[in-house]
């Protein structure tokens, strides 16, 4: 059975309910409840992870058996476990809801099987309805469920030699105007932005997502500080509006399944040819943003550190996904070439 034209608004309604969640650990999702005649009679949505889920967000507003023959229409499929809250599909059999219509599977190791779940209990149930629009509202934690960590960019700055400081250590700028702007919009995409204690205690950067006026974008990522080194108390980091995180960086896999854990979903590697050289070392990269500019620097200051490629045959290749100028520079986003 396909979803009707009522089901497909709800499924709308669903959408913008979904939006009022917050972007995190758990996905936004949202659900409304259709009586028989196809009216809604309550709506709900996933307030982040510990909360209510959305179906029974809805249901709590139907007391009684008001929920009897109705049709639920949610946004992701609805869970089959007992996590921080109990299994949605059971919640649903429960309230006597005769039909569910749903977006995109939950193919999460625990919380799949609902749709299985509540067709054995005689439910009629419709997958896939407005799946595009779902994926696309929660692109970022279906690729997190994917990896099974956070998406990770890795950018640096470099001369067209390759080189990302002068001999005496002074990096600012190498790249001009327009490609630091680029790199400040995409800061404001990432949930948080890494960085070494060596950068931060060398060049004192703020860690901000800002215009070049030099007004805060309204996301601003998280630093996150690897190394031992202190960080002194007048560091500009220290006045970011998110309270630093400090890490000793030893770990990596350790360290982003941490930020994992808090809801962190994009991460962007603005470290220093330390850091970046470690996160692409351990494979953990999904891009790479190199930024080069039109400038010749010599000298030993590498914009990567030793990256343990003992021969051609062991270089690592990338694909390129495409290579724009910006002002006077260039910047060639790369991925990771399979095999
Ligand atoms: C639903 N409805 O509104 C949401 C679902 O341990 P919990 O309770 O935080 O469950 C988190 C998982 O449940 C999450 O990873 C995802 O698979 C699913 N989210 N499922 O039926 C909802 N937010
Ligand atoms: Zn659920």
């Amino acid at each position: 059975m396909s979803a009707s034209a009522i089901e497909q608004d709800a499924m709308r309604r669903a959408l913008e309910l979904a939006r009022r969640g917050p972007r995190g650990l758990n996905p936004q999702v949202g659900a409304v409840i259709l009586s028989p005649a196809g009216e809604i009679i309550a709506e709900g949505w996933h307030r982040g992870a510990g909360t209510a889920h959305a179906e029974v967000d809805a249901l709590s507003k139907l007391p009684g058996d008001q929920a009897r023959g109705a049709t639920a229409v949610v946004t992701l499929e609805p869970c089959n476990h007992t996590g921080r809250t109990g299994p949605c599909a059971v919640a649903l059999i429960e309230a006597g809801v005769s039909r569910v219509v749903y977006g995109i599977d939950d193919r999460g190791v625990r919380s799949a099987g609902g749709a299985d779940h509540l067709r054995s209990a005689g439910v009629s149930v419709t997958g896939g309805v407005l799946a595009d629009r779902v994926r696309l509202l929660v692109h970022d934690w279906l690729v997190v469920q994917r990896l099974g960590r956070p998406h990770i960019s890795v950018k640096w700055a470099q001369s067209l030699d390759g080189r990302a400081a002068a001999a005496d250590g002074t990096s600012q700028w190498i790249t001009g105007a327009v490609a630091r702007a680029d790199v400040h919009r995409r800061r404001a995409g990432a949930d948080a932005i890494v960085a070494g204690t060596g950068t931060v205690l060398a060049d004192d950067p703020a860690l901000t997502a800002r215009t070049a006026d030099g007004t805060l974008y309204p996301h601003q990522p998280v630093p996150v500080i690897l190394g031992v080194r202190p960080v002194p108390a007048g560091a500009a980091v220290r006045r970011h509006p998110h309270e630093a995180l400090f890490f000793d960086g030893r770990d990596l896999p350790a360290l982003l399944e941490d930020l994992r854990v808090r809801g962190i979903q994009r991460v962007f590697i603005e470290g220093g040819p330390t850091i970046a050289s470690a996160f692409i070392r351990a494979g953990l990269y999904d891009q790479i943003l190199a930024y080069i500019a039109p400038v010749l620097l010599g000298g030993a200051r590498l914009a990567l550190a030793d990256l343990g490629v003992p021969t051609i045959g062991a270089a690592r290749r990338l694909a390129v996904a495409s290579v724009d100028t910006l002002g006077d520079d260039l910047l060639i986003v790369a991925t990771p070439s399979e095999g």
